[in-house]
């Protein structure tokens, strides 16, 4: 059985919307965490090296980091195709937008938010601007990060935009509001939030 380290209203919310999206069976383990205001502790059942969440379990295999745990559950529950396996079309750019979510989005868009000044050279991000350059020519016609298919990259990086454009963390284009409405819609999305 899948077990989800999970906490509402966090990033292990996409791995819920995704494990729905996925149709298989699993269990939630709400755990606590270390939060921005400065409450919340590092929670002894949770497996991730640093108390985060997202973790899973699944069987002997122990994951953290969302976009790896992505990329086990799309590779290993293929009952629903969620993203491109090993030797297919689209897995390069499926490998290289997951990586791309915690690895360049995330840290600059927070970055951005937080005040700090970009470092050509030192930081292995792009600055905001570009990133949201990027994510807007790369969407730029399609339907989804993949072009027609619905996939992972639509949760971790679409599911990270709704969010940034919520948050105003990042600038709204009508391409941006209406690719996080079609994928906000979606039946899973909703179980995930009620959820
Ligand atoms: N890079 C991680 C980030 C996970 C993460 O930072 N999760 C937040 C909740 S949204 C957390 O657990 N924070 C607690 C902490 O930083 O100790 C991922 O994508 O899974």
């Amino acid at each position: 059985m899948i077990t989800l380290y999970h906490s509402p209203q966090t990033r292990s919310s996409s791995i819920v919307w995704l494990l729905e999206e996925l149709q298989v069976p699993y269990e939630t383990r709400v755990v606590g965490f270390r939060r921005f205001d400065g409450t919340g502790a590092k929670d002894p059942a949770n497996p991730h090296p640093h108390g985060k969440v997202p973790a899973l379990t699944d069987g002997g295999d122990t994951l953290f980091e969302s976009s790896a745990i992505a990329l086990y559950l799309t590779d290993k529950y293929r009952t629903v195709r969620m993203g491109p396996q090993a030797g297919e079309k689209g897995r390069d750019e499926y490998l290289s937008w997951l990586a791309y979510r915690p690895g360049v989005m995330e840290p600059a868009l927070l970055c951005r938010r937080f005040g700090i000044q970009h470092v050509y050279g030192a930081m292995g991000w792009a600055p905001a601007d570009e990133v949201e350059e990027a994510l807007n020519a790369h969407l730029k016609g399609r339907n989804y990060f993949l072009g027609d298919d619905f996939s992972a990259l639509d949760i971790l990086l679409g599911g990270g935009i709704h969010f940034m454009l919520q948050a105003k963390m990042m600038a709204e284009t009508p391409m941006l509001k209406d690719y996080t409405a079609r994928i906000t819609a979606r039946p899973a999305f909703a179980k995930m939030m009620a959820a």
